[in-house]
């Protein structure tokens, strides 16, 4: 019989674990507060979630400090029937995560995925392969970078910006996520706009771009909008995921009239996932949920910058967007606070199959957009030489620059 299994860390005073995970098991599934007669118990059996796995694990001593007192930490295993929902994520999640993550301390940290479901789930279009394909890129990490300072911004100024930001050395340009509609620069103004100067930037480099256009407004009308945005020519979407949800990404990637990437933007997810105790993984949501969903790019704090989240979290994130699956691999995109001097830490940890993103590492460069563009690209360059950052520095002044305002942080070679 198919199962969905849910992972959940649990803390409780009592530790009584293999109770409450009964609970759980019975009470997402067949159960209800009060006792049902035996017959009704025998016929909903092929119903019944079952627990598979409780593991103690040390207590945290952290853990029991913040929650005022000795409290004890589980890791429990709960299989979900198939059979007791449809194969969608918003059936799939109030079933295993749904009143549950209500009650307690309860953190939903991983869901495996029954291999029958796993064709409901087609991912991303273009994944890691089809986006370097586009771009005629194949032996480098990416380098994206973002509009900054556009609110209130026309559209002439994004165009500088857009050509400065991609003839400086970036692969890709995003919107900022809270760029939205605007009189100034309406979304298809934007997409006009940016086919023109991505044209323009072929003619005179060769090189292929995309800009990632910010998809927003009322969720019934996305779906026209995106449809609008392919028919005007541009090339990629980005998608603020959790104001919307993850069902909305779903629908948008599985559209065969929308074919072009999707840029999944962790903002708000950071509600669902920072606690210790509550909401998901960051792997889960923003790893394997983003990739199952169908985003082609899943952006996140890496360790390092203004925004940072534990290293080990950054890392598995990564892991679950690029693991070998029946799905396409996807770029993981550690952001936000990234300078040129933090590309041998983000290259050493997330290697070639992840982009290096920035917005205020690009602009605020003293040489404007196109230096600190390029100074990005000569870190990425002087890493894959073998060379350090102060001697690809020498050769090159707006590394030198970026360095002088921002350090550098060479990583140890073995
Ligand atoms: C985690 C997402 C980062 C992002 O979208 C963004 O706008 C970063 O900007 P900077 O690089 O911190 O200026």
């Amino acid at each position: 019989m198919s199962e969905w299994i849910a992972t959940y860390l649990l803390h409780d005073a009592k530790g009584e674990f293999y109770k409450k995970a009964e609970g759980i098991a019975l009470g997402l599934t067949i159960g209800s507060w009060t006792d049902l007669p035996q017959l009704e118990k025998i016929q909903l059996e092929k119903h019944k979630g079952k627990v598979l796995e409780v593991t103690a694990l040390e207590e945290d001593e952290q853990a029991s400090r913040y929650l005022g007192q000795k409290t004890k930490r589980a890791l429990v295993k709960i299989a979900y029937p198939s059979l007791n929902f449809s194969q969608d994520i918003p059936a799939i999640l109030t079933t295993v995560f749904g009143k549950l993550s209500l009650d307690g301390e309860v953190k939903l940290v991983d869901l495996e995925f029954p291999v029958e479901s796993v064709s409901d789930f087609k991912g991303a279009k273009f994944g890691i392969e089809g986006i370097r394909e586009i771009l005629g890129v194949h032996n480098r990490p990416l380098l994206m970078s973002i509009f900054k300072g556009v609110i209130g911004r026309d559209i002439d100024f994004l165009e500088t910006q857009l050509r400065d930001q991609l003839t400086g050395g970036a692969d890709l340009v995003k919107d900022d996520e809270i760029l939205f509609e605007n009189p100034e620069t309406p979304f298809e103004k934007r997409i006009i706009a940016g086919k023109k100067v991505i044209q323009q930037v072929f003619e005179e480099t060769g090189k292929k771009k995309l800009y990632a256009v910010n998809l927003t407004g009322r969720t019934a009308e996305l779906r026209d909008k995106a449809n609008r945005a392919v028919e005007l020519g541009a090339s990629a979407l980005l998608l603020n995921v959790f104001s919307y949800g993850l069902d909305v990404l779903h629908s948008l990637s599985e559209d065969e009239e929308i074919m072009i990437p999707i840029m999944a933007h962790p903002a708000v997810s950071g509600a669902l996932t920072s606690s210790k105790f509550y909401g998901f993984s960051h792997s889960l949501l923003l790893g394997k949920l983003v990739r199952y969903a169908g985003a082609d790019f899943s952006l996140f704090p890496s360790p390092y910058g203004s925004v940072a989240l534990e290293k080990a979290s950054a890392l598995e994130i990564a892991e679950e967007c690029t693991v070998q699956r029946a799905i396409k691999q996807i770029f993981p995109v550690p952001s936000a606070g990234i300078h040129p001097g933090l590309v041998p830490l983000l290259i050493h940890d997330f290697g070639n199959e992840s982009i290096i993103n920035a917005g205020g590492g690009i602009h605020g460069h003293p040489y404007g957009a196109v230096g600190g563009a390029n100074a990005f690209r000569a870190a990425i360059d002087g890493m894959l030489e073998g060379i350090s950052l102060h001697e690809k520095a020498e050769e090159n002044r707006n590394l030198q620059a970026a360095i002088d305002l921002w350090g550098a942080e060479e990583v140890k070679r073995d």
